[in-house]
């Protein structure tokens, strides 16, 4: 053998009770990625892209991953069957024992269970091997999207021995046996428990089916049993059905959970066999475009969040306890709805949801793209019924989506031919079809759904006729323009097609907590922003009975490998950070969402003000579902009524420190906040240095070193600010600044954003030694991550042709033909400080350009 293993021995109690065991084997694999053939001792869940998807962006390893494990296979077992159960791997899994291929498993989001009992050779070592492969593969969904593949067993493995005679676990439903509910009325429900049983054994079985159902208390209401004779090798299928009087209903504000306890029983020795339970819970519901979601005859509009599952540091692989917080946190923020997008979860999630109350959208990950084969085709409809039969059970669950933005590459590939164009329109429509059709052939009951860009494409293909309900992903105010807009697209949308009914599934702008002002703009990445955008699709909702519900995007900013936001590599757009810390976001869902007193001053991130001096007003946000707010500022008292949550105070303060406390009838919260007058910051550099972000309308804050660096200003008398130039943008982006990743920096926001053409910075300081440090990036040069020094000539004139300027402070040439790119490189953090006698004069930094333009990304002036 080529590597040395770590043996595990499993202890069972193989003598008393018989009946199914299961126990995970995440610990210690040998681990080896093919791409530095390196052997390492890894846990599962794991990942090996935890890293490198943050730090490589595009580059991050995609390719194939082996797991290595001996295991002592006791001789008792000789009479068992052994299994393996993956709740989730990404993307094909082939299992090996003792070198016999035993399987392969296409898609990474669902469950599936390998029988490896003919494998193994018992009263010694057994050899695991897992490969798992997640490169692209042009016929496993998904083939493109706005998150990463991260590689690798990520979810729980487990090894669940039974006896010969056993439920079915080696199938799609990968162990599960469906708990049908039917006719739920408050009166009464049905129930069809549909349970099939293998005789693994090389004789007839004469075994009993026992079935016990608990009510939410946890009390036993009924026992019922069936007896069976099965024939060897045979699999049996069994109903059970029966009627439950005067059921406590499931909903998110009261979610009762039955459980159902299923034995197989020897009839002869009266050994148990194997068992299963399962919760489940009783609802109807249904939707109409008039009176929205109806849950148990009462409507409910439909508030929440999206949910990806990954984490900071962590990739995509979770211990059970991080998703579970994650539920929670979505409970607490007041939302009654969850979308798994895009892909079905951890089964721990939908456990958590049934436990919680939070409805649920869980999909399939055939999004943006579709392959015309029958190979994606049918793996897509595998995944589709793998996600229903796993997760049947769960009462959370409302609707099965089948795609997501279906049409979006198509529609930004310019290359496309007329004819390449109809054809995927037509295997895209074809898919959503069989989709279609799959879902209501294993579930009538619950509902099928699909989300939408914003393009017409839909409608005129058809495809948003096809499944029950649609939802759109609409970023109005952001990737398109105009918030109002959003609810004039709705109304439009429900004139054409007035029986369809809506749900937004997406909307959200990104937000960086570093990033703050009190005059927020659409792309400017900051907080006040995102409260203007999520405000004003709540109330457009809010004001439409035709939209049933929406879920907000993201729960939590996520990994996205090619995304150049604020912060490289992270999808902003969530309600809380990566780390699950909260945006100020999150507190204004509970003060719209809530029942129970919601008070919050926000600013978390915000807690030092720069007005021009006493005469310009400062804003203070509350959220709170109170009618009115009181703010205590200091010894003063302000009150305003709550408007969508929120009431503003626009407040005039002293420079210093204030404390400010916001009451209601129900609570208080109080905040510490500081006042800095622009004013008065070159009479103040002898105790703190003046840092600009230069070209920006937005404060930006170091979380290291807990520096602001306040937004631009123009220069006038007596002042400081910038001479000339503009805001630089790139290509006309609606991102002012160049949104990539800047090398050599994490304050990439800083840097990002700067002015270009710029003339002068100035500061009327009082004569004194001076550092100035000025901070630079080339925005343009980032196609190539070529060395300088292995350029052609062609590119070196291209890259030097870029810009090239002088700077000259106070007169002295510093820097002569300063040239970025050439200099530097691509999109690069450059800082540069220089010394500065300052006379009478105060402080000027000119940019004089030889070619292209100046620019300044950040200036830093200290006394020294
Ligand atoms: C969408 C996609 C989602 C993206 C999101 C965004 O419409 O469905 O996967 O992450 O937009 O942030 O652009």
């Amino acid at each position: 053998m080529k590597y040395s293993f770590i043996i595990l021995t499993f202890l069972f109690s193989l003598t008393s009770v018989a009946q199914r065991q299961v126990q995970t084997i995440n610990a210690a694999w040998e681990f080896i990625l093919e791409e530095d053939n390196k052997a390492q001792i890894v846990n599962i869940p794991h990942t090996w892209n935890a890293e490198d998807a943050f730090r490589d962006g595009k580059e991050y390893f995609r390719g194939k991953g082996t797991y290595l494990k001996n295991i002592f296979v006791p001789q008792e077992w000789e009479q068992k069957r052994a299994f393996l159960k993956f709740e989730g791997s990404n993307q094909i899994t082939t299992v090996f024992v003792n070198g016999k291929k035993i399987g392969e498993h296409r898609g990474g989001y669902t469950g599936f269970v390998f029988d490896v009992s003919e494998a193994l050779n018992f009263g010694q070592a057994n050899e695991l091997k897992i490969e798992v492969d997640n490169s692209h593969n042009p016929d496993i969904p998904p083939l493109d999207a706005d998150f990463n593949f991260y590689g690798g067993i990520y979810r729980d493995l487990e090894l669940i021995l039974t006896n010969a005679v056993h439920f079915e676990l080696e199938n799609e439903a990968a162990g599960n046996l469906l708990i049908k509910t039917g006719n739920v009325s408050a009166e009464s429900a049905s129930i069809d428990f549909e349970a099939r049983i293998v005789n693994a054994a090389d004789k007839r079985r004469r075994v009993k089916l026992e079935v016990n159902i608990f009510d939410p208390e946890n009390k036993r209401i009924r026992t019922i049993t069936r007896e069976l004779n099965i024939r060897p090798g045979a699999s049996n299928k069994v109903n059970i059905t029966d009627k439950l009087q005067n059921p406590a209903l499931w909903s998110p504000d009261a979610p009762n959970l039955y459980k159902l306890e299923a034995r197989l029983v020897d009839r002869a020795s009266g050994e148990v066999l194997d068992d299963f339970d399962s919760k489940f819970g009783l609802r109807w519901f249904e939707v109409d475009t008039e009176r929205g979601f109806i849950l148990n005859g009462e409507p409910i509009k439909l508030i929440g969040a999206n949910r990806h599952q990954d984490f900071e540091g962590l990739g995509n692989a979770l211990p059970n306890s991080l998703h579970r917080k994650d539920y929670e946190m979505m409970k607490e923020m007041g939302s009654n709805v969850i979308r798994t997008a895009h892909y079905p979860q951890d089964p721990e999630v939908y456990r958590l949801c049934d436990e919680l109350g939070l409805l649920v959208w869980t999909e399939v990950p055939v999004i943006n793209d579709v392959t015309d084969t029958d190979a994606y085709h049918d793996i897509s409809l595998k995944m589709q019924r793998e996600q229903i039969l796993q997760f049947y059970n769960h009462p959370s669950i409302v609707m099965w989506g089948i795609m997501n933005e279906i049409f979006i590459r198509l529609v930004f590939n310019n290359q496309i031919t007329e004819e390449e164009k109809v054809e995927k329109i037509r295997t895209s429509v074809e898919l959503a079809e069989k989709l279609e059709k799959e879902t209501k052939r294993l579930d009538p009951q619950r509902l099928s759904v699909m989300a939408l860009h914003e393009n017409e494409l839909y409608n005129e293909s058809g495809i948003a006729d096809i499944t029950d309900v649609i939802g759109w992903n609409l970023y109005f105010g952001w990737y398109s323009p105009g918030l109002e807009s959003f609810g004039e697209f709705l109304d439009e949308q429900h004139k054409r097609y007035p029986d369809r009914p809506l749900f937004i599934s997406e909307y959200g702008p990104g937000a960086d907590v570093r990033l703050q002002t009190d005059t927020p703009l659409p792309w400017d990445y900051s907080e006040a922003y995102q409260l203007e955008l999520h405000r004003s699709y709540i109330n457009q909702v809010l004001e439409r009975d035709f939209v049933f519900g929406m879920t907000a995007w993201n729960f939590a900013d996520f990994g996205s490998s090619f995304r150049q936001d604020a912060a490289p590599y992270i999808n902003q757009k969530g309600l809380v950070n990566i780390d699950r810390s909260k945006k100020d976001i999150f507190y204004y869902y509970q003060a719209r969402l809530l029942e129970e007193p919601v008070l919050y001053i926000t600013g978390e991130h915000y807690k030092t003000r720069y007005p021009k001096d006493e005469n310009e007003e400062i804003t203070i946000t509350v959220f709170s579902n109170a009618s009115e707010v009181t703010l205590n500022v200091d010894d003063r008292e302000f009150s305003e009524t709550v408007e969508d949550g929120i009431a503003v105070f626009n407040l005039l303060l002293p420079e210093g420190k204030h404390r400010i406390t916001a009451k209601t009838d129900d609570l208080t919260h109080t905040r510490d906040i500081e006042v800095k007058f622009r004013k008065n910051m070159l009479k103040n550099l002898e105790k703190e240095p003046i840092l600009l972000n230069v070209g920006a309308k937005v404060n930006y804050t170091d979380p290291v070193t807990g520096e602001t660096w306040i937004s631009d200003q123009e220069y006038s008398e007596g002042e400081f600010g910038y001479v000339g130039g503009e805001v630089y943008q790139k290509n006309k982006s609606k991102f002012q600044g160049t949104a990539s990743d800047i090398q050599g920096t994490e304050n990439d926001p800083l840097f990002q954003t700067m002015r270009e053409g710029i003339e002068a910075y100035k500061f009327d300081v009082p004569a004194g030694n001076y550092r100035v440090t000025l901070l630079f990036s080339e925005p343009e040069f980032n196609a190539s991550e070529e060395n300088i020094y292995n350029l052609s000539e062609a590119q070196k004139q291209e890259i030097s042709g870029l810009r090239s300027f002088d700077v000259r402070i106070n007169g002295n040439l510093f820097s002569k033909d300063l040239n970025l790119a050439r200099d530097y490189g691509r999109i690069r953090a450059v800082e540069k400080s220089y010394r500065i006698k300052a006379g009478d004069n105060g402080i000027q930094v000119e940019f004089e350009e030889n070619s292209g333009k100046s620019v300044l990304s950040g200036i830093r002036l200290e006394k020294i």
